[in-house]
């Protein structure tokens, strides 16, 4: 029998595992995360936090694809609590590879509660669902009870996923909670993912490092909040008294290019916007010098055209709302990636 609560995060590579496992560790938890087989392993987010060599946090080599490892994985870490956040995360690239996405995103899910299921049915369970369920939006804003209707490979795995840990829920009474996460940004997020491939490539055009942002559609509504606070969120759903689904969000919701004037005004530029469609393009309102272009390249075959999210369930049941602006977070990103591009790194 332990005396520390003891809290399992899949995915601590990523954005949410490392702002997770920073605050399960301050309040006290023993963390187990883990992490896939690579030439390289990228730590750079828990070193950041400077959480990487804590006593105690256990960092374990795993990949969800594979049903023996989740069994042996929640064998020895011995969890209470397990936040599954790993995923094949990226929307763009799961039209590219679907069946690896169904795979880790769709089935992985499915291997925890399986091993849940064997091993411990006591242990509480997190499932990261998104906001991509809800895809081709039929009505604003989207709520728990929003139909869904998913728009990539991602959006559908991801749906098989929230489905299967309601339906454990239902079929063997585990506590396995679903959270309907809206986008949510910081200095920790991918490079991939628009906000932080924008806040980078302002810091390198300033520097001098950049000519020219390339930006795909730039009309997609997008309600992003803050990483640090929707952790938060994911904790306290799995401290409620019984499972259920929660969205979290900000209810308010801006276009990429909105996110692009703000970046720009971060670093004291403003952007005059020239031309439509693959023709658009983004100038610097002091000089005309091109700073933004549009590249098909970045569209996606199906697109989700607008998100906003109503996160008034968990404001009541869970005391949880977004605090920080969309003008801080952005002005937070933009510092970091000044900082980290000035120090000659960027990751
Ligand atoms: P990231 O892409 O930053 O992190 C994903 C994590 O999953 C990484 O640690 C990655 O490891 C790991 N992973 C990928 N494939 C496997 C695999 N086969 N086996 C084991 N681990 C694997 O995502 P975020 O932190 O942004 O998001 C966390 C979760 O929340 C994800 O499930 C995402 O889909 C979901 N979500 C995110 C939202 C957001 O706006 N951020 C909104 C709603 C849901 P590696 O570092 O090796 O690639
Ligand atoms: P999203 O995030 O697909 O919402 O999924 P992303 O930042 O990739 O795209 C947001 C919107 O921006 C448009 N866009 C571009 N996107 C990228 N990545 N690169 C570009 O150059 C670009 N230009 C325009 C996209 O078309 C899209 O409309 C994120 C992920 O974190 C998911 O894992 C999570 O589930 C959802 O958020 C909620």
């Amino acid at each position: 029998m332990h005396t520390t609560k003891r809290a399992l995060i899949t995915g601590i590579t990523g954005q949410d595992g490392a702002y997770l496992a920073e605050l399960l560790l301050e309040k006290g938890y023993h963390v187990t995360g883990t992490y896939r087989r690579s030439s390289s392993v990228n730590f750079w987010r828990i070193e950041e936090l400077g959480i990487a060599a804590h006593p105690n946090l256990s960092l374990v080599e795993y990949d969800l694809t594979d049903l023996s490892s989740s069994l042996r994985l929640i064998q020895t870490a011995e969890p209470d609590e397990v936040y599954n956040l790993a995923a094949q995360s990226f929307v763009g690239v799961s039209f590219e590879q679907p069946i690896a996405t169904a795979s880790i995103t769709g089935m992985g899910a499915v291997h925890l509660l399986e091993a849940i299921r064997i091993v411990n049915p006591a242990i509480r369970f997190y499932q990261a669902s998104t906001s991509e369920m809800f895809g081709k939006v039929q009505t604003i804003p989207q709520v728990e009870a929003t139909p869904f209707y998913p728009r990539s490979p991602y959006g559908v795995a991801k749906l098989y996923a929230h489905w299967m840990t309601v339906n454990y829920r239902e079929s063997y009474g585990i506590f396995g909670s679903s959270g309907i996460l809206f986008n949510h940004e910081s200095p920790l997020r991918g490079r991939e993912f628009v906000t932080r491939k924008i806040t980078d490539s302002v810091a390198k055009i300033v520097l001098g490092k950049l000519d020219v942002i390339e930006l795909g559609n730039l009309d997609a509504k997008r309600d992003w909040g803050y990483a640090r606070e929707y952790v938060e969120g994911m904790w306290r759903i799995l401290q409620a008294d019984v499972p259920d689904t929660f969205v979290l969000a900000t209810n308010r919701t801006e276009t990429v290019r909105d996110f692009v004037n703000m970046a720009f005004k971060g670093a004291g530029i403003t952007v005059e916007w020239t031309g439509s469609g693959e023709a658009e393009r983004g100038l610097c309102g002091k000089t005309g010098r091109e700073l933004v272009r549009v590249s098909p390249r970045f569209y996606r075959p199906a697109e989700v055209d607008l998100l906003i999210g109503d996160a008034a369930k968990a404001r009541r049941e869970l005391g949880w709302q977004a605090e920080t602006t969309l003008e801080q977070l952005c002005q937070m990103m933009v510092d970091a990636d000044l900082r980290r591009n000035e120090q000659g790194f960027s990751f």
